[in-house]
């Protein structure tokens, strides 16, 4: 819970989505860097449960407009899982209606709390345990992919104006790196090298995309480990949750960030970077798992951009985490005042790795691609 808000609010915000019965239990729910989420309990039905949400309007300026998106990709997708394009346990969060009707509650303060369904019998873990999962973890993005593809770009809003546009998070750095009074340790010296180093590397993905080679479709633009949901019971990946930034966009952002997040398994908030790396093996099981989805749908040329797409979305993460430690943390949540800087450090050593791996990275990509 976010200092802010008290728990006699949150639990009277949870009774604003509770139709029949009340709040008997509600406690903090998952990792999230950006919004407060609390997972809620009501007496009416045994084991009902739901997610209740706070969501961070300084970065999300338009809530509503992110409500929008999630109601129609989760509409389409439940209209596809109606035509059976599935045929394992596969769900969709829904968005809860206020007793009011309405998508949301919006506070005296101004603060605005909406209400997500809960996934039961699922876990989401922060790293990739095995290759099993890994595979699970690639088929759950692929068929996310692979259920919206039809949505066209134009029927959802940009609810985050330049959120993954890497030369955009490149120009924030640049700018806060003028004014920051942050102090030149040698880990940021170190962070400053490996960005001074890689200035080109920023652009890549959107001049594909000027140049036509990457077609703008209907991205998740948060898929990492923890956003894919696992039946506890099978171990198979059942849901693709946290869709608050499904937006128009590159879904090369998402592969790369899938490969990313999912091939880490020392995980985002890793203690010691040194000992941070790309698991090859891993990356295989994610795109064995992804490229058989999507075969139908990928145009040749968006292959050849997997690997940098990883490369991009790892920098264009370390970059953030770094902009936010030399903003003095205003962005995402942190612990202390060097979690960003420590954060940034992972990302960092984890795109070195992959670098030093680009060759295999690449054959993997050859190798689990399905002609037409
Ligand atoms: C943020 O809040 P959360 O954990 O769902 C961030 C993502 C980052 C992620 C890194 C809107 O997501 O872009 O990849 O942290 N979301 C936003 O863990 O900035
Ligand atoms: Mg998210």
């Amino acid at each position: 819970m976010s200092a802010d808000v008290s728990l006699d609010l949150w639990i009277a915000m949870a009774n604003r989505f509770v139709h029949s019965g009340q709040v008997v239990d509600l406690k903090p729910f998952g990792n999230g860097n950006i919004n407060d989420t609390f997972l809620v309990t009501v007496d009416v039905s045994v084991g009902h449960q739901f997610v209740l949400q706070r969501i961070n309007t300084q970065v999300f300026p338009h809530p509503q407009w992110v409500m929008e998106n999630m109601r129609t990709v989760t509409e389409h997708i439940h209209q596809q899982l109606q035509s059976n394009s599935i045929d394992r346990r596969w769900e969709t969060p829904r968005v809860l209606l206020a007793q009011d009707g309405k998508d949301q509650v919006e506070d005296e303060a101004g603060s605005f709390w909406r209400a997500i369904s809960f996934i039961d019998r699922a876990e989401a873990l922060d790293s990739i345990q095995d290759r099993d999962h890994a595979r699970e973890v690639g088929f759950a993005l692929g068929t996310f992919h692979r259920l919206i593809q039809a949505i066209p770009a134009t029927a959802l809003k940009d609810t985050l104006e330049g959120f993954h546009i890497t030369p955009h998070y490149l120009e924030q750095y640049q700018t806060v790196l003028i004014t920051s009074l942050v102090s030149r340790c040698p880990q940021v010296e170190y962070c400053l090298d490996v960005v001074r180093d890689r200035l080109s590397l920023a652009s890549i993905l959107e001049d594909a995309k000027y140049r036509g080679d990457l077609p703008v479709r209907i991205m998740h633009g948060d898929p990492k480990v923890n956003n894919i949901m696992m039946d506890i019971a099978t171990q198979k990946s059942i849901s693709v949750v946290d869709l608050d930034t499904v937006k128009p966009g590159l879904i090369h952002y998402d592969i790369g960030d899938c490969l990313r997040s999912g091939c880490n398994p020392l995980g985002e908030e890793a203690e010691n970077s040194e000992l941070v790396t790309f698991d090859l093996g891993l990356c295989s099981g994610i795109l064995q798992g992804y490229l058989p989805e999507m075969h139908t749908i990928l145009n040749p040329i968006e292959y050849d951009y997997i690997f940098d797409a990883v490369r991009v979305i790892t920098f264009e993460l370390g970059l953030r985490f770094l902009s936010d430690h030399l903003a003095g943390n205003v962005y995402f949540k942190a612990k202390d005042n060097e979690h960003n800087l420590r954060r940034s450090i992972v990302q960092f050593r984890l795109m070195e790795s992959l670098e030093m791996q680009e060759k295999e990275v690449r054959e993997l990509v050859r190798d689990f691609r399905i002609e037409n």
